[in-house]
């Protein structure tokens, strides 16, 4: 086979990409490992930035979640037995996020794949990459005992953290900045009612807690658990009792518990790999960096990766113009590592560290009170959550 540029890696950031291209003219094939009943079961993102939304309606599949998703201009962080909010239309100046579920997300773009006849070959096993510093590379895949081998100008690893793209870069060449933190979030998705319409993100010396949702009568709840527990150790009761006990006990009384309808743990790290580029290699999104829930920028960073390879691509293919590409790591990284910082300052603030002496639980509680008596940084708060330019 033999496509212009060859995708790897079925999540958002390679559907989206894809999406794109085929509607500027530029021929793609998606190669995804798992099924896309897998891909669709994965609950993951909530929150998307102003700039990801727009993106969706660039590549003609906003439609639905202009429709269902929720528009948010602010949410609230409850500490000390209190609730603040954090009124982002204000501090930031006019800008919002739009709560819609990854997985919806997903969906509709498969959907408008499958409308394009985008080429998404599912379950393609053994995918590599190979001669990526040469003018020729490809990549193959196995289909049971067939080896397929697929030409192509560029490679795209879309492929998340375990994929095999940034493997493939030989380690002489790769710097690798990670930061893992000693604790997880156990999420619970629920058929309930959502506590709050806005998001709680809560602060309590037993650990941190999250309210988010997905609808109306869909709520998705987190809490912080140690890294050596496992889902089996958390009943639906006990889950709960204890997400009950980190929140103002005006939040706790009206909660709607019920049976969960999925339930994981995650742990929390954060993971940059420099550069995003080798040779006819791009990699974009999870590939590349993650970062904790916190700040709800993972799949916010994915999307200006995909914004910057986007142009890029276009502009080589339509004007013969390579500056994109040769700036697409420096330019990508430049954002990632703000996405890095403000995950990072947003799970040090407000989760319960095992090994905090009482000078760092000082610092946190003045960070907290700083916040809320400083417009300057509530503004701070409010233009890294809502997303920083493109
Ligand atoms: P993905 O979604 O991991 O997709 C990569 C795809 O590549 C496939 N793959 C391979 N395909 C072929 N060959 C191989 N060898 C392959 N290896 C892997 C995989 O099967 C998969 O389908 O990466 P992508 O597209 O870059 O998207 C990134 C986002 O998924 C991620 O950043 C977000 O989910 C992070 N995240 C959040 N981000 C936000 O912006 N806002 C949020 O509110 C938010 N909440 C979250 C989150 C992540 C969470 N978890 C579970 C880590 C909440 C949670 C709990
Ligand atoms: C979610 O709804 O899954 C979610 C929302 C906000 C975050 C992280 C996860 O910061």
């Amino acid at each position: 086979m033999k496509t212009q540029v060859c995708i790897i890696g079925g999540g958002p950031s390679g559907l989206m990409l894809s999406q794109l291209l085929h509607l500027k003219g530029i021929d793609t094939i998606v190669l995804e490992k798992h099924s896309r009943e897998y891909v669709l079961s994965r609950i993951r993102a909530g929150v998307l930035e102003h700039g990801f939304a727009e993106l969706m309606r660039e590549a003609q599949c906003g439609e639905r979640m202009d429709a269902e998703g929720e528009i948010h201009e602010g949410f609230f962080i409850s500490h000390d037995g209190v609730l603040d909010r954090v009124d982002l239309e204000k501090y930031s100046g006019g800008s919002s996020v739009v709560v819609y579920g990854q997985t919806e997300l997903t969906r509709d773009l498969y959907d408008a794949r499958d409308k394009m006849n985008g080429a998404v070959i599912h379950n393609a096993e053994d995918v590599k990459p190979h001669d990526l510093t040469s003018d020729k590379p490809y990549v193959t895949y196995r289909d049971g005992d067939e080896v397929i081998r697929i030409d192509c100008d560029y490679v795209i690893g879309a492929d998340g953290f375990h994929g095999v793209s940034r493997k493939s870069i030989p380690r002489d060449v790769l710097t690798e900045y990670e930061k893992v933190y000693p604790f997880g979030w156990l999420g619970v998705l629920s058929r309930t009612k959502p506590v709050s319409p806005e998001l709680i993100y809560a602060k309590h010396e037993r650990g941190f807690a999250l309210c988010s949702l997905r609808s109306q009568v869909l709520s998705r709840y987190y809490i912080q658990v140690p890294l050596s527990d496992s889902v089996e150790d958390w009943s639906d009761d006990d889950f709960w009792a204890e997400l009950k006990r980190r929140l103002p006990q005006e939040v706790a009384d009206r909660m709607e518990t019920g049976p969960s309808i999925e339930k994981s743990i995650a742990p929390l790290r954060s993971f940059v790999a420099e550069p995003m580029r080798y040779g006819n290699l791009f990699m974009a999104g999870d590939a590349a960096h993650i970062v904790p829930p916190t700040g709800a920028r993972g799949l916010n960073s994915a999307a200006s990766d995909i914004y910057y390879l986007y142009h890029a691509m276009v502009a080589h293919y339509k004007d013969g113009d390579d500056s994109g590409l040769e700036n697409y790591s420096a330019k990508a990284l430049a954002r990632v590592w703000k996405a890095q910082r403000f995950s990072w300052w947003m799970t040090t603030l407000l989760h319960t560290f095992p090994d905090s002496i009482p000078y760092d639980q000082k610092l946190q509680q003045t960070d907290l009170e700083y916040l809320f008596s400083s417009e300057k940084a509530l503004g701070s708060l409010a233009e890294n959550y809502v997303g920083l330019p493109f």
